[in-house]
């Protein structure tokens, strides 16, 4: 976001509004290795403004949910990306944050790759691992706009099932284990159940930042 003026993380700063001294907790779960989340990684504030970004941009329509590629393209059919994929640099707002996830230690290396994920109630992403020879180790998705829970569930144990709700405003980090053995995805419907409580879909698009492995 072109001059942002706040900071993706609470501060004792008393000069700041009280909506974005909101308290960042992250969690990990011990049964999935890898797995950082973190409630609260921005604001109601900067969600509405990325997701003007977001709504300026053009959609790609070939799957069952709108998506849009930034910095490569990424064949999912062939499960490919490679140089001829290039599709330049990433935009200011995604740099912006990208630079952010690793400065701040989220990701290893800053990220040259950006999907952009749209869901309305009802659609949700099949179980799977991200592209191994395509994408490096850690990735990082943010969620905008609703809630969802995502799925995990072990390559070779299937029984191995935990359900993380994602709240809007989030940020979900999968490395080493969470992020080679274990599939996630997004169940196809339009509300979620959650420790007894049922949350309805509204839309949520996702960022979802990679770092592509090329040559
Ligand atoms: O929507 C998300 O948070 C995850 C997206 C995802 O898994 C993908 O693009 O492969």
């Amino acid at each position: 976001m072109e001059n942002r003026q706040m900071s993706l993380f609470p501060s004792e700063d008393k000069s700041i509004p009280p909506q974005q001294l909101i308290v960042k907790k992250e969690v990990t779960l011990r049964d999935i290795p890898g797995l950082r989340y973190i409630e609260n990684y921005i604001t109601e504030d900067e969600q509405s403004k990325l997701l003007a970004h977001v709504d300026k941009e053009l959609w790609l329509k070939d799957l069952k949910r709108r998506v849009q590629h930034y910095g490569f393209k990424y064949n999912y059919k062939a499960r490919k990306v490679d140089m001829s994929m290039r599709v330049g640099e990433l935009p200011e707002w995604l740099k912006i944050l990208s630079v952010e996830l690793y400065e701040k230690g989220y990701m290893p290396k800053v990220a040259d790759q950006v999907i952009v994920n749209e869901y309305l109630p009802g659609q949700g992403i099949s179980a799977h691992i991200d592209c191994e020879p395509c994408f490096q180790d850690t990735i990082a998705s943010l969620s905008l706009g609703s809630s969802c829970i995502m799925n995990f569930t072990h390559k070779l144990d299937k029984t191995k099932k935990y359900p993380v709700m994602l709240d809007p405003g989030s940020l979900i980090v999968l490395s080493d284990e969470a992020r080679y053995n274990w599939l996630h995805e997004i169940p196809v419907r339009k509300s979620d159940m959650w420790e007894g409580v049922k949350y309805p879909r509204q839309r949520r698009v996702s960022l979802t930042f990679r770092k592509v492995i090329v040559g």
